[in-house]
């Protein structure tokens, strides 16, 4: 008998651990790039719910750019993995805190055989593709953007009828930045058939979804009973909101939960600015404060009473929220989620890749009245870039732009006409190198407390 999960081992789980729906019952429907443990926590789960709720060939085939690891684990499990949810009282074993997901149905290497993903995203039973790519990926020099559009042009040779492109990648407006990036790319013989058979609608995903550690691992065991190499934890809290526009037809995700909207704007600037922007900010003053994790970092005295004030004020004042949404409420039920401390999510995961998450988290705020904290934010991110906490324990700086931060890292250089993040305004360029300064002098506990008193 095999230790581990796989369909033969499905009858042994407990009866709440296994998959909503049959392995294998359905065929691929849904081609998803990025085999990261957040597709796995979020889009598979809704997909999953979806077809136990209305059926549908929505099964998933993953694309894994270029990284075996999750690939292998996966295929030796049937494409079987679990979700660890973690935090708000869940109970070990029978009380349903493990449960394997069973929406994957196969998964390919794009950096080994960009063939075959050409070829699926030519099949007629393929009629949504999701994305889980990272912001850095939307770049026309990027190999997601690259295959994508190959497999466009031998769907429209093969005739296969229309698609829809969903991205799922926290960016502002990500389905018109997906469009505007794929319309400057295609073959000019291939955009009247775009126009007229390609949607990319935006949407809004959230779930805090930590790296897999060995303890997520432990975790799954002792409440499957067998390993899986493939589990992921999260949190219990998960949202999905999907702009409407969908090229042909699409799981009913409507039943799993998720929010089919006109518009998916306000909902995006509300969560990368009161929930993204807020998690850089714990990350890069909780690491500078040699916080391990995110919710320790909150525990930092004046921490959640200065980003409460940061969301009521320089947040609030920069958008308008979807109806009934009240900007405070939502910014409290983030800080909730944050203190989640069965979590475990690093703060330096949260840290990676600021040149490319800041713009839209932290950036838009320079617009507030009087942007203060916005200054303390991209001052703390500045002096995390600098390299060190403040004990002087390094800090890496994993960043696509990091040689680039690295060269020159004065507040001119950084913030300045032509730097990583600009700041056009010269004072708050200032304010930025004032909060440094404090930074140095003080450390990021102790100016958070100060800065707290009220
Ligand atoms: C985080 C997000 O790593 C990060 O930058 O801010 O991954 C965050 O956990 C998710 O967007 C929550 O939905």
């Amino acid at each position: 008998m095999s230790d581990r999960l796989d369909r033969a081992s499905l009858a042994r789980l407990p009866a709440p651990a296994r998959p909503l729906i049959e392995p294998g019952s359905a065929r691929t429907g849904i081609v998803h790039f990025g085999l990261g443990a957040f597709h796995r926590a979020h889009q598979a789960v809704f997909t999953e719910a979806a077809m136990a709720h209305s059926g549908g060939d929505w099964a998933v085939t993953a694309v894994a750019p270029s990284s075996r690891t999750v690939l292998d684990a996966l295929r030796a499990q049937d494409h079987l993995f679990s979700v660890v949810t973690l935090g708000a009282g869940q109970q070990s074993g029978g009380g349903g805190r493990t449960r394997v997901v069973g929406a994957l149905a196969d998964s390919l290497l794009a950096a080994e055989d960009p063939d075959a993903v050409v070829a699926l995203l030519a099949d007629p039973g393929v009629r949504i593709v999701t994305l889980t790519v990272t912001e850095k990926a939307y770049r026309a020099d990027a190999a997601v953007p690259r295959l994508l559009v190959a497999g466009l042009a031998a769907r429209a040779r093969a005739d296969a009828g229309p698609i829809t492109l969903l991205t799922c990648d926290n960016l502002p407006s990500n389905g018109q930045t997906l469009d505007r990036l794929l319309t400057g790319m295609i073959p000019d013989e291939l955009r009247d058939w775009y126009a007229e058979s390609v949607t990319c609608p935006s949407s809004m995903v959230d779930r805090i979804v930590p790296a897999t550690t060995a303890q997520t691992l432990d975790l799954a065991r002792a409440d499957l009973g067998v390993s899986d190499l493939a589990a992921v934890a999260a949190e219990p809290f998960s949202q999905w909101v999907i702009e409407d526009r969908f090229a042909a037809d699409r799981p009913a995700w409507d039943a799993a939960g998720a929010v089919l909207a006109d518009d998916v704007t306000p909902w995006e600037h509300l969560k990368l600015r009161a929930l993204n922007g807020v998690h850089s900010a714990l990350a890069y003053l909780g690491a500078l404060a040699g916080r391990e994790s995110i919710a320790d970092a909150l525990t930092l005295p004046g921490a959640t009473e200065l980003l409460r004030h940061y969301v009521a004020t320089e947040v609030a004042a920069s958008l308008t929220p979807p109806p009934g949404v009240s900007v405070t409420a939502y910014g409290e039920q983030v800080l909730e989620r944050f203190a989640n401390h069965e979590l475990g999510h690093r703060c330096l995961q949260v840290a990676m890749d600021g040149t490319q998450k800041l713009p839209q988290r932290v950036m838009p705020m320079l617009a507030a009245p009087d942007p203060r904290l916005t200054c303390l934010i991209l001052a703390a991110w500045a002096r995390f870039a600098e390299g060190a906490a403040d004990d002087g324990t390094p800090l890496p700086l994993n960043d696509p732009l990091a040689a680039t931060v690295r060269a020159d890292l004065t507040t001119e250089a950084l913030f300045g006409p032509g730097g990583v993040l600009p700041v056009p305004d010269p004072a708050h360029r200032k304010q930025i190198d004032t909060w440094r300064t404090a930074l140095a002098r003080h450390g990021a506990a102790a100016l958070l407390a100060v800065e707290a008193t009220p």
